[in-house]
C-alpha cells in the first residue's frame, strides 16, 4: 500500500506519514523543505523498513505538481491513499487591514494547491479503479472567527471541495473524506505569525491542545476502514476547546 502526504516535513503531515509508515505502508513525502525530507526519508526507512520517496515541490506552482506527480517512479504511482494536508495560516487581522500577500499565500497553498495535487493524483486512481483522499480542514472551515476572515475563507472552500470531489469521484470507486481539527500544537502559528514563537506559544497556553498524532491517528482509521464504509467528515477538537473561540484555559 502506498500513501502520499503533501506537508510531511512538519506537524500533522509528518506525523501522518509515521503513522502509515508504522503500518507498513511505503510513501511519499512531499514538502518545500528538502533538507527535512531527506532526514525524514532516512529515519521512517530505518525504523519501519518502508520505502519512502521524496517529491520536494511548491504545491502552489501547477508545473511543479504535475512534474512531480508524472516523474513518481512506477511502483510509486499506485496511490492507494493521498493525505492533503500541506496547508497554512498567514497574519489574523480584520478584512480592511489585510494583507494581500497573505491572502494570496493561503488562497493559493489551501485551495488552489490541494486542488492541483488532487487533479494529478485522483488521475492515477482512476486508472486503477480504486483509491482514497483525505482533505484536513479545519474547525476553521465550519465557523469563521474573529480575523479569520480569509484563513477561514480557504477552509470553508476545502469544505465544499470535499463534499464536490466525494460526488464526482464517486464513479471511480474513490473516497474521498475529511478531517476537521481544532487547534493542534505545530509550526502552525509560528507560520502564521510569521516566526513569532512567543506569540505563537500564547495560543497554547492554559489549556492541552490537540498533538498532531491526534490527528494523524484519526487519519490513519478513517484510510483503514472496511470497502463499504465511507467516513465522510469529522470534526475533532481539544477536549477544552468547544469551538473557534471558546477555550477553557486555566487562569
Ligand atoms: P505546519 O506548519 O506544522 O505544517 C504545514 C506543512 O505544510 C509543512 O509540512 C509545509 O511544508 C507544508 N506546506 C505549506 N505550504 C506549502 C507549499 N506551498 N507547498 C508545499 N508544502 C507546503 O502546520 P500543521 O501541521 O498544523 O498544518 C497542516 C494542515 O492542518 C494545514 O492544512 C492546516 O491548515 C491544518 N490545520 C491545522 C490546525 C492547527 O491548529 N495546527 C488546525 C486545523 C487544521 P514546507 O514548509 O516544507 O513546504
Ligand atoms: C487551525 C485552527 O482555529 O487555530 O485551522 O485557526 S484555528
Amino acid at each position: 500500500m502506498i500513501a502520499l502526504v503533501t506537508g510531511a516535513t512538519s506537524g500533522i503531515g509528518k506525523c501522518t506519514a509515521e503513522e502509515f509508515a508504522k503500518h507498513n505502508y511505503n510513501l511519499i513525502i512531499t514538502g518545500r523543505r528538502n533538507d527535512r525530507l531527506q532526514e525524514f526519508k532516512k529515519e521512517l526507512e530505518e525504523k519501519y523498513k518502508v520505502k519512502v520517496y521524496t517529491a520536494c515541490f511548491d504545491i502552489r506552482k501547477l508545473s511543479e505538481v504535475e512534474s512531480a506527480i508524472s516523474n513518481l517512479p512506477g511502483e510509486f504511482k499506485a496511490i492507494d491513499v493521498l493525505v492533503n494536508n500541506a496547508g497554512l495560516a498567514a497574519g489574523l487581522a480584520p478584512i480592511q487591514d489585510g494583507n494581500v500577500d497573505h491572502w494570496e499565500r493561503m488562497i493559493d497553498t489551501n485551495i488552489k494547491g490541494l486542488l492541483f495535487v488532487t487533479k494529478c493524483v485522483s488521475k492515477l486512481m482512476i486508472e486503477r479503479k480504486k483509491g482514497h483522499i483525505i482533505n484536513v480542514g479545519s474547525i476553521a472551515g465550519k465557523e469563521a472567527y474573529a480575523n479569520g476572515n480569509v484563513y477561514c475563507g480557504t477552509k470553508h472552500a476545502v469544505d465544499a471541495l470535499n463534499k464536490g470531489m466525494r460526488i464526482d469521484l464517486l464513479p471511480h470507486n474513490i473516497k474521498v473524506s475529511a478531517v476537521n481539527p481544532g487547534m493542534v500544537e505545530t509550526e502552525f502559528s509560528i507560520v502564521r505569525f510569521d516566526g513569532d514563537e512567543s506569540r505563537a506559544k500564547k495560543v497554547y497556553e492554559g489549556f492541552e491542545p490537540l498533538r498532531p498524532e491526534d490527528i494523524a491517528e484519526t487519519i490513519f482509521w478513517i484510510s483503514n476502514r472496511p470497502a463499504h464504509v465511507n467516513i465522510n467528515d469529522v470534526i475533532i477538537m481539544p477536549a477544552a476547546q468547544a469551538n473557534s473561540t471558546t477555550v477553557k484555559r486555566n487562569a
